[in-house]
This record gives structure tokens, sequence and C-alpha cells, in this order.
């Protein structure tokens, strides 16, 4: 361990603005500069390459424009999953999954499009969102898919509709979709589905559905974890979806909705398992803390709460410590570790500040210092912080991210995660973001920026930016990066964007000969 813990005690920043969210102006309260404010990240010499693994197909014509929120993006890829078997699957939004072979040529495995006829793909995280393998796919064929749909002209009825509102409230439908294979071993898929879980949204836009879905890998064949399906945790939309009902803090921090909840579930139908029944077709595991605490307003599905955009969750696979990625309103990234029954404190809190909607008159882009005597851990509050975070002078959406053991030495040991706006690689030391799990607000993990590089025909390096690439791969400049990572089956990070359709990985130095040794 090189590096120690540094507690994040910066000096006074002084804002001018009045509130921590300079962009904005606070019209209630006087919230004031804190010493809590992320530092700035900067370069410490840490530099990786990055190497082409594969495009998706070209789907620009794939969608009208006005159902396309990026018509000029090349393919929109979310996730990179590989199976134990040597596979590896990637979605395009637009509603593909392909499946690329030894030499990472796409083919299409499963025309998700075709099969849900009322999807949206009007928003960054729309359409044909995430998906998931059942870590026994090889032998029980199943597979998961997260999207989104519009309720105009929907037959389907939502499990869950936010407490307070009707079905006639409803704007969007975000379903979780079992798909069992009848031949998993097949290049294309063939079989039937069932649906799990069907979520209404009542914000004018569809905004934080539930997309990524994860088995915890490091859960072990009969263990009580082993094919329970994890949902990121979601607002909804309710602090900035749009509408009448949004920026609404009565719909966070409850435990009667799954607003703001990480779900743990067993995706089982209830008439399989024998077990008790859950909003959908699945069952609620007994092993859950809201399951066996003996309240029924507490929903039995719930893991960990308090999120707004809980959009990517990973597990250290060397000792099953679960991180959640949280994207903030206007103001501070968050890592979190994630632990059962725990409250990471959206809408109350961002970051280590208090959120203005707390206050009355005050506004979702507000944040007020909390006292020194919950900084430093002296007086407790009921709530979870970040292990390690930034602010939006940094970036705009913290993407998620993996504790790597990969095969680049300079990584090991350290959380790989990034921005997706801005389309920066993040690192923070593992030990330490460990260490600030600690119940301390103040204690957080230090985070430096990576500096990415190409290595030339000529074995020449180049230094880029991850923004240069997808400019280059599409011949045309780009707003957003829109960076995504996901994690190979070697523990290597893949780099994706919904930008270019491109597949990219870290990869060791080609001059590192100890990489190359191990
Ligand atoms: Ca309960
Ligand atoms: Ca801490």
């Amino acid at each position: 361990m090189r590096k120690a813990l540094l507690l994040v005690v910066l000096p006074v920043l002084v804002l001018s603005a009045g509130s921590v969210s300079g962009a904005k102006s606070s019209q209630a309260g006087a919230p004031v500069a804190s010493p809590s404010l992320p530092a700035p990240i900067t370069k410490h010499g840490l530099t990786v390459e990055i190497r082409d693994v594969a495009r998706l197909p070209d789907t620009r014509a794939m969608r009208p424009a006005d159902q396309d929120i990026v018509p000029a993006g090349w393919a929109r890829v979310n996730f990179v999953r590989d199976l134990p078997d040597g596979r590896r699957f990637a979605n395009d939004s637009r509603g593909l999954l392909y499946l690329l072979d030894r030499s990472n040529r796409p083919s299409v495995y499963a025309n998700v499009a075709a099969v849900f006829p009322h999807a949206i793909y009007n928003r960054l995280e729309s359409g044909f969102i995430g998906f998931n393998f059942h870590p026994d796919f090889a032998r029980n064929g199943l597979f998961y898919t997260v999207h989104g749909e519009t309720a105009a002209g929907n037959p389907a009825t939502p499990n869950f509709i936010p407490p307070g509102f009707t079905r006639a409230d409803v704007t969007y439908h975000n379903v979780i979709t079992e798909w069992h294979a009848t031949n998993p071993a097949a290049n294309t898929f063939e079989g039937t589905r069932r649906e799990l879980l069907r979520v209404g949204h009542v914000v004018a836009n569809l905004t934080h559905p539930m997309g990524d879905i994860e088995f915890n890998p490091t859960a072990k064949p009969g263990s009580p974890e082993y094919g329970l399906l994890y949902t990121s945790g979601s607002d909804l939309g309710f602090s900035n979806g749009g509408g009448p009902n949004q920026a609404n803090p009565r719909q966070a921090q409850r435990l009667d909705t799954v607003i703001g909840a990480v779900l743990r579930i067993d995706p089982r139908s209830p008439s399989a398992s024998g077990g008790a029944k859950g909003l959908g077709d699945y069952t609620i595991p007994a092993i859950n803390k809201f399951a066996a605490d003996g309240d029924p307003k507490t929903f039995g599905e719930i893991y960990a709460y308090g999120f707004r955009n809980a959009h990517r969750l990973s597990w250290d696979l060397t000792d099953g410590t679960m991180f959640a990625s949280d994207i903030g309103m206007n103001n501070i990234e968050e890592i979190n570790i994630v632990h059962e029954g725990n409250n990471y404190g959206w809408m109350k809190r961002e970051g280590l500040f208090e959120n203005g909607v707390t206050r009355a008159g005050g506004t979702l882009d507000q944040l007020f210092p909390l006292s020194p005597e919950i900084m430093s851990g002296r007086t407790k509050d009921e709530f979870t912080y970040p292990v390690a975070m930034y602010a939006h002078r940094d970036g705009q959406a913290v993407t998620g991210g993996f504790a790597y053991h990969g095969r680049i030495p300079a990584l090991r040991g350290k959380f790989v995660f990034g921005d997706i706006v801005r389309g920066r690689l993040f690192v923070a030391d593992l030990a330490a973001m460990k260490k600030a799990d600690d119940g301390v607000p103040q204690t957080v993990a230090p985070v430096e920026e990576v500096q990415l590089a190409v290595r030339g025909a000529d074995g020449t390096r180049t230094y880029v930016t991850f923004r240069e690439l997808i400019e280059a791969a599409n011949g045309t400049t780009a707003t957003r990066a829109d960076l995504h990572l996901s994690r190979d089956r070697d523990g290597e990070i893949l780099l994706t964007s919904r930008q270019d359709g491109m597949i990219r990985m870290l990869v060791p130095d080609a001059t590192d000969r100890s990489a190359a040794a191990r």
C-alpha cells in the first residue's frame, strides 16, 4: 500500500456564489462554501495505454431522429459481458444484443427492440439499457434485460407506481425481463421470455431508470446469495425528471417504495421457488434484511437505499466489497461501498453536504455544509457517506468502476472509474477507499486522473483523451464522451462509448516487462 488514507480537508475554498453550485442562483437560504468540497482531480504521472478491441455495427439509421438521443452516434454501447465459455456480448441501446466471436466480430444474438414495440429510445438511459447472464447460464440458459417503455398506448400494467400516484399519472415503464435460451450454447437466441418487474415513472422524461442488473460474482454456488439479482438504485427521476412531479423529496428516504433503492431479488417466480412474491413475478430472498425484519411496510426486496442514480454496481473479486457509482445532482459524484440496510442519503445528502431541498424554500442544486461534529464522526447521523468523490468542476456524471487486479501493474490495487460526460479516467486507491468506509464522513480516498496513451504501429506512444479517440473514430466532434466501463473475464477494463460504438481496452504498456512476464 503506497498511499495512506488522506483526509480531504482542503484549504477553505472561497466561492463567489452563494451556494457550492456556482452555475445556479440560490433563492433561499444562505449556503456557504465548505472545506468538504472534493479536491480538484489532477494527474500524478499515471499513464495507461488503450487499444481498440471491436466496433459494433453502425445503427445510426435504426431509429427516427426524434427517437434517438444522439442520432449521429455510431452505436450506443452500454455494457460488455463475458461468459465463462469465452463468448463476449455487448448491447447497443438502440435495441440489439450482440455476440462477439473470438476475433471480436459482432453478430446479432437477440433483437431486443423487435419484441418490445413500446420501447422508448430518446433519453440518455433509454431503449435497451442493460443485460446480464445468470451465473449458471451455461446450464439454465437464463439471462436478463432492462429496457424503458412509454406508458402512452401501453397495455401493460406496472407492478409498482410511486405512492400517491395512479396509473393515469404513469409516463414511462422500466422493465426487467428474464429470457430463457432453449440452447445456451447457440449463437443466436431462441427461447421464451418472462417479465420480472415493471416499474412506473411519473416524471415528464424517462430519467434514471434501473439499468444495471448484477449477480454478485463472488457468491459461490450453493451459497444463499448465489443467483440473486441486484438492480441499480434510482430515484425514478424524482430529482430532475421534468414536469410537475420532479424535485419531490417526499418520494425519497422511504422503505415502502423501490425509489432510490438497490434491490436484491431472487429472479425465480414464486411459483417455482415457493418463496414470498415480490412486487413482480420474482421471489423475495428470505435472507434480505428488510424481508426478515417482520415489518410489511419495509419492502423486502430493498438491499440498500438513499441513492439518486446508483447506475452501476460492482464487486471487488478478492474480498466481495460491493461498490455503487451514484450520479449526483448539480454538485458531487460519488463512489460508495454498499452495505445491506444502509441509507446513502439522497435527497437529504449529496456528497458530504446537506442538500438544499431539505430546507424550506431550498432547491436541489444547493448544498449546505454538515456540522464538524457530523463530519468528524463524533456525532453519527443515519447516513452512509461516499468513500471517493469529485465535484462538478471535474465532471458531470460518474461512471461505474471496478476494483482492479489485472495485468496492468500501475492500476493494480486501484478502483478504476471515470466521468461519463467528459470521458476522463480516474483511479482511487482501493485500500484507502476501504479504510474510508469507517462511518466518518470526512475520511474519503483521494482521486487522481489517468493519462491515456495509444501505441502507434512504429512503437511510438502518443497521449490521447478518450474524447479524441471518439472524435477520430466518428470523424466529427463529440459533445459528450458517454464513457462506460465494463470488466472482462480476465479482470481487464473495457471502455465503451454511446457515441462511437467502439469497445476499447486498457492494456499493459507494450514496453512493460513486468506486465508481460506476469
Ligand atoms: Ca420488511
Ligand atoms: Ca469515511
